[in-house]
């Protein structure tokens, strides 16, 4: 049996389109922001040979938790407004190596590059929502640009930013009830902001990197994409409330709870009084 083309593979498709629609939010200038799509062996089987391993990339972490997984991941330097048109030179599919200290590149990256300068934040935060979602396919990273903005004004206190989100927009709490967690200003790129953001991806799906942008994780590409599109839209709201005037009216914590109680989903312990 012949092999299928991969640009016409459904998660391909779908890369595309969600690069191209974040690149057109403005969330994703020059080369900025990167994802990692986990994907079976069952779903890339028709669309490459897994034992012609083009070349092999190290990586200076430890990715033995991983070994053996596919990932569909955007490459280092590419821009996101790039690859619909020319995803064989903007995506990679990777297979991370049995010892784990390395990725096997099977399609992809056709110019030599390397995958995303991300790959310790991505995989670290693979692993560790993984460990607490076996379901967690997608980690995402973006420069949403009302959140990057309000991270330069707003308390980056965990529970006061969060609250501050849910209270102004309805569906943020139903979205994403455990919160958003945030973490210092780190280097990016490093093995030390990996270690970082995926401590608190155990907790949450959203990781905000002050002066920088977000992190997003989730179980399927759409779904993933809307957790940062709702985040980003309350920051929008945010950004036009201040122009307005300032706050003169919120969500209170009692509807919050009733919104919690309709759509049952369970706020942060502690994040309601
Ligand atoms: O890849 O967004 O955080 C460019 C970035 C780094
Ligand atoms: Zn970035």
């Amino acid at each position: 049996m012949s092999m299928q083309n991969i640009v016409e593979s459904q998660f391909v498709k779908e890369m595309c389109e969600i690069t191209q629609v974040m690149y057109r939010r403005n969330w994703d200038e020059r080369n900025g922001g990167n994802i990692t799509l986990l994907l079976t062996e069952k779903e890339v089987a028709p669309y490459t040979d897994l034992t012609d391993i083009k070349r092999t990339i190290p990586v200076d972490f430890d990715a033995k938790a991983l070994a053996g997984k596919y990932f569909l991941v955007t490459g280092s330097g590419k821009y996101f407004k790039n690859v619909e048109k020319d995803p064989e030179h903007n995506l990679g599919l990777i297979r991370v190596s049995e010892q784990g200290n390395g990725v096997e590149l099977l399609w992809g990256l056709a110019d030599g590059s390397v995958p995303t300068s991300e790959l310790p934040s991505h995989f670290q935060s693979h692993i560790a929502r993984l460990s607490v979602d076996p379901e967690n396919r997608v980690i995402m990273h973006c420069h949403a640009t009302h959140l990057l903005a309000m991270t330069f004004t707003h308390s980056l206190d965990e529970k006061e930013l969060t609250r501050k989100l849910w209270k102004l927009c309805t569906e943020c709490i139903v979205v994403f009830p455990e919160g958003v967690s945030t973490i210092p200003w780190i280097v990016p790129g490093t093995n030390e902001i990996g270690e970082a953001t995926s401590e608190k991806m155990k907790e949450t799906r959203l990781v905000v990197w002050p002066y920088h942008g977000i992190y997003g994780a989730g179980q399927t590409m759409d779904e993933t994409f809307g957790l940062i599109e709702t985040v980003e839209k309350a920051a929008e709201v945010y950004t036009h409330v201040q122009a307005q005037g300032g706050m003169k009216a919120e969500i209170s914590d009692e509807q919050l709870q009733q919104l919690a109680d309709r759509f049952g989903v369970e706020p942060r312990p502690g994040y309601l009084d």
